[in-house]
């Protein structure tokens, strides 16, 4: 009898006496879906010094080796998602980059276009004043339309560096309308069947404005551009304080959540570990995502089983790997918390006005300790119970960091 077992049947009692549909619940666990960067398993820093990590990959087939290794032990992230140019192939046969992955067990999720890193975007990219320099933007981002098509991928994941650091620097509303226009250029390119994410941030590296600086701007824009343009929500994209799961609930009602990029903050987009920080606040997101899912209203149930979750984090000091493992895992624990929830109980002492009650429903199924549950599920995936100590013990860490060794770093990413 493996580890777990013990308590997990103690757990499986007293959730059946609750009521809880625990074969729905362990048939929902299965199906999650957590897509990991490949610039995750690259060396990154902060705005000061990027430390190289031994081991960590540097070439596009070593990212893909990382990301289905890490599928290999959760067994929840088969997909990775691509930056472009940093994954771009040296003869750009990206057909070869899909069949290298496919061969690994793993698919290509969403293309991230880069307009932010060539000497020309100093002022922006869409937004930019200089005529030359948005269309120089625009045919990336069409670039990237086309490398969707041959890598398979239903999801372009556009986020914008664009923003000014000056008041006075250039006009708010041209800035507004050159981005509006650049916005419905690439819309009109996009492969039929896929999806549009705009991505918000409120801040940096632009400092007095930002062009896409929030929810509702990115809204408001995937309103205008069609149905194929959703909202990407960022958890570390937001000041102090805001409700994230608010957010998330709004644009799920209104068929507009596209996906996530998790990570955790503790001041700014720190890039963390999601769920290290505040892992209450996860577990309240995916309360609302699960709640929509199980909505009787076709929108909003579609919209959130078509959520992409994705993995958008920079590990600088913690390795590789097994931080990312880490991430999956905490998705995982947040998921299956918010599984718990009585949904009908809780509906029904809100209605009453119950404050008091439907709040313990809340923190009482975020209390539950469901990691014995979870090692189940794996055992009945065939998977490692214990993934990260699998990965420590699989021998893959030394054999990176002895085949790749360290490779120098410069700036920020790479
Ligand atoms: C941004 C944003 C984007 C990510 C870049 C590197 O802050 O989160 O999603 O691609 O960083
Ligand atoms: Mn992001
Ligand atoms: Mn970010």
């Amino acid at each position: 009898m493996s580890d777990h077992k013990a308590a997990y049947e103690i757990l499986a009692e007293s959730l059946e006496k609750q009521g809880i549909d625990l074969e729905a619940v362990k048939t929902a666990l299965k199906a999650q879906h957590i897509e990991t960067p490949s610039w995750g398993y690259a060396n990154s820093g902060t705005r000061f010094k990027a430390f190289p990590w031994p081991g960590a990959a540097v070439t596009t087939q070593q990212k893909l080796d990382d990301a289905a290794m890490v599928h290999k032990m959760t067994g929840i992230a088969p997909s990775v998602a691509l930056h472009i140019p940093w994954d771009r192939p040296e003869d750009d046969d990206y057909e070869a980059v899909r069949q290298y992955a496919e061969a690994q067990g793993i698919t290509i999720g969403a293309i991230n276009p880069n307009v932010f890193q060539d000497e020309e975007y100093r002022l922006g990219s869409l937004g930019n004043p200089d005529p030359g320099v948005q269309e120089q933007a625009l045919d990336h981002l069409l670039e990237c339309c086309g490398i969707m098509t041959q890598v398979n991928s239903d999801l372009l994941s556009l986020w914008f560096a664009d923003g000014t650091n000056y008041a006075g620097q250039d006009s708010l509303r041209t800035r507004k309308r050159r981005f509006e226009a650049g916005l419905q250029q690439v819309y009109q390119h996009l492969p039929p069947n896929s999806r549009m994410l705009v991505e918000y941030k409120f801040f940096e590296p632009a400092f007095y404005s930002t062009d896409i600086p929030d929810w509702g701007t990115a809204y408001a824009w995937c309103l205008k551009l069609g149905p194929q343009a959703q909202v990407l929500v960022d958890l570390g994209h937001h000041a102090q304080g805001v409700n994230i799961e608010q957010i998330v609930t709004f644009l799920l009602d209104e068929g507009r959540l596209g996906g996530f990029h998790f990570n955790n903050r503790k001041y700014a987009d720190d890039d963390l570990i999601v769920g290290s920080v505040n892992p209450y606040e996860l577990f309240l997101i995916f309360n609302e995502l699960t709640s929509a899912t199980q909505s009787d209203d076709q929108t909003v149930s579609q919209t959130a089983k078509n959520v992409a979750y994705m993995i958008d984090q920079a590990h600088n000091i913690e390795g590789k790997l097994a931080p990312m493992i880490l991430s999956v895992l905490n998705c995982q624990e947040a998921y299956a918390k918010s599984l718990l929830v009585p949904q009908a109980k809780l509906a029904e002492a809100q209605a009453t006005g119950e404050v008091l009650a439907a709040h313990n429903l809340i923190t009482d199924a975020y209390r539950i300790d469901v990691r014995p549950l979870l090692a189940q599920v794996r055992q009945e995936m065939g998977l490692p119970t214990d993934p990260i100590s699998a990965y420590w013990a699989s021998g893959y860490e030394e054999k990176i960091r002895q085949e790749r060794g360290i490779t120098a770093t410069s700036g920020g990413y790479q």
